[in-house]
């Protein structure tokens, strides 16, 4: 018997385990990704982890969010990583050491990164305050308002490289996916050598296998950029001219436009304007269809700025424009086929889970972090895709899919397309906490 059909003991054991992951990740103000591998705070997942708090301890997921803000830069910018100072100094790499922000007048007083993660914290703080219309709660949405206004500010005007509309990622990182093989070809660009990675040592390879991880060029690719923009002092003006990786992520841009849905609702209940909110979310999709979609292949494509072409490869990050309440309905289909396909196999009844890459591809990876396994964010936007555009039975399949991995493996990073298997952090927040979601 499969999890998504399981009776009442299952289902419990399933929410305490995510609880237990939850609270044994849990630092004083936000929740770590992983205790071994991320042990900062990271700021995507703070946004899926606050939706799952929600639903058992309301409290944290506010603090959850007002932890992550409070590092806030003031341009807008919300660091992809906060670092703990509490920390040991080599805890992960790359540190403070290596970011050093201070050369930003825009930094904040604590350490933390000079890049991005998907704006998806203004529907968590949504999600979040759906579950929890306290006045206590209604408050804490009032201080997040002003903050997630000025995080799509930064993201809609300094980061609109390109000038149609959409905001560019400066580094892979930026994606969430870092080594997805839709930036193999921007990445190729990037001057850097394998042997760089030497004068440093990897953190992550001491806790996770290195063949399910990114390679050392990978790496060695990722500091060159984070360099290139540190020594141009994290400025966005400019960067078109000689930045090594700039691109328009179809995921990156979907959130950016489902968090003016979500300001929309936000405002409503504050009682400011939502009239301003919708209609950037109208222009960011518009922009979206207009400059990602291709209609040769009929779904969204990453497009590099820097030679100005949609890059080929079919990944997940394609599917994430389905959030969008207000895409049309031509582009819906089209991307419920490539969801259905069999690159991607969502069905009502699943028998894998969703691959984060093309399965049919030939350099489709079942092992290596994002270029083939199997990631609960990325099944929970899309299965949030699926409900928004009225497709019930598929959503339900990936549900389904969603339940069964975890009761097989637990609540792991992420896990094999193929057998389910638990692969990286056996104990991993926003898989604990988005778990928590689909289960109420
Ligand atoms: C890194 C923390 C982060 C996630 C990213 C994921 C990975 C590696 O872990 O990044 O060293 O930052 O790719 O999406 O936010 O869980």
């Amino acid at each position: 018997m499969s999890a998504g059909t399981a009776g009442a003991g299952t289902l419990t054991r399933l929410r305490r385990l995510a609880l237990a992951t939850l609270d044994g990740n849990w630092e004083h103000d936000h929740t770590v990704p992983s205790r071994t591998l991320y042990p900062h705070q990271w700021s995507w997942d703070s946004a899926f982890i606050a939706i799952g708090l929600a639903h058992v301890r309301p409290e944290r997921a506010w603090r959850e969010l007002d932890s992550l803000f409070r590092a806030q830069w003031a341009d807008g910018r919300v660091p992809h990583i906060v670092f703990n100072p509490a920390m040991r100094v080599g805890a992960y790499f790359p540190g403070p050491d290596f970011w050093r922000t201070e050369v930003a007048a825009a930094a904040p007083a604590v350490a933390t990164s000079g890049l991005v993660q998907p704006p998806v914290h203004a529907l968590a703080a949504w999600l979040v305050h759906r579950r929890d219309p306290s006045p206590a709660a209604r408050a804490a949405l009032g201080r997040l308002y002003p903050r997630l206004v000025a995080q799509q500010r930064y993201l809609t005007e300094r980061r609109d490289v390109g000038g149609g509309g959409l905001a560019a990622i400066v580094h892979p990182w930026e994606s969430g996916l870092d080594n997805s093989p839709a930036w193999d070809a921007p990445m190729a660009a990037v001057r850097a050598e394998a042997a760089v990675m030497r004068a440093y040592r990897r953190h992550d390879t001491a806790h996770a296998d290195a063949a399910h991880r990114p390679t050392d060029l990978d790496y060695a690719r990722y500091l060159a950029i984070v360099a290139a923009y540190r020594d141009h002092g994290y400025r966005d003006d400019g960067l078109a001219g000689g930045h090594p990786f700039l691109v328009e992520c179809p995921l990156f841009n979907a959130a950016l436009g489902l968090a003016e849905h979500a300001l929309a609702r936000i405002a409503a209940v504050l009682g400011a304007d939502p009239g301003p909110h919708r209609e950037r979310a109208a222009r960011i999709t518009e922009a979206l269809v207009w400059r990602l979609h291709d209609p040769a292949t009929g779904t969204f494509q990453p497009l590099d700025l820097r030679t100005g072409r949609l890059v080929p490869a079919r990944t997940v990050l394609g599917l994430a424009p389905l959030a969008l309440p207000d895409l049309p309905a031509r582009q819906v289909d089209a991307l419920v086929v490539e969801a259905c396909s069999a690159r991607f196999g969502v069905t009502g009844r699943m028998d894998r889970p969703l691959p984060s890459y093309d399965r049919t591809a030939p350099d489709f990876e079942p092992l290596r972090y994002w270029r083939g396994p199997s990631w609960l964010n990325m099944a929970w936007l899309v299965r949030h895709g699926l409900l928004t555009h009225d497709r019930p039975e598929l959503a339900a399949g990936l549900r389904r899919s969603m339940l069964d991995l975890v009761a097989r493996a637990g609540c792991h990073e992420y896990f094999h397309p193929d057998t389910g298997a638990g692969l990286g952090s056996p104990a991993f927040g926003w898989t604990a906490a988005l778990l928590l979601d689909v289960l109420a």
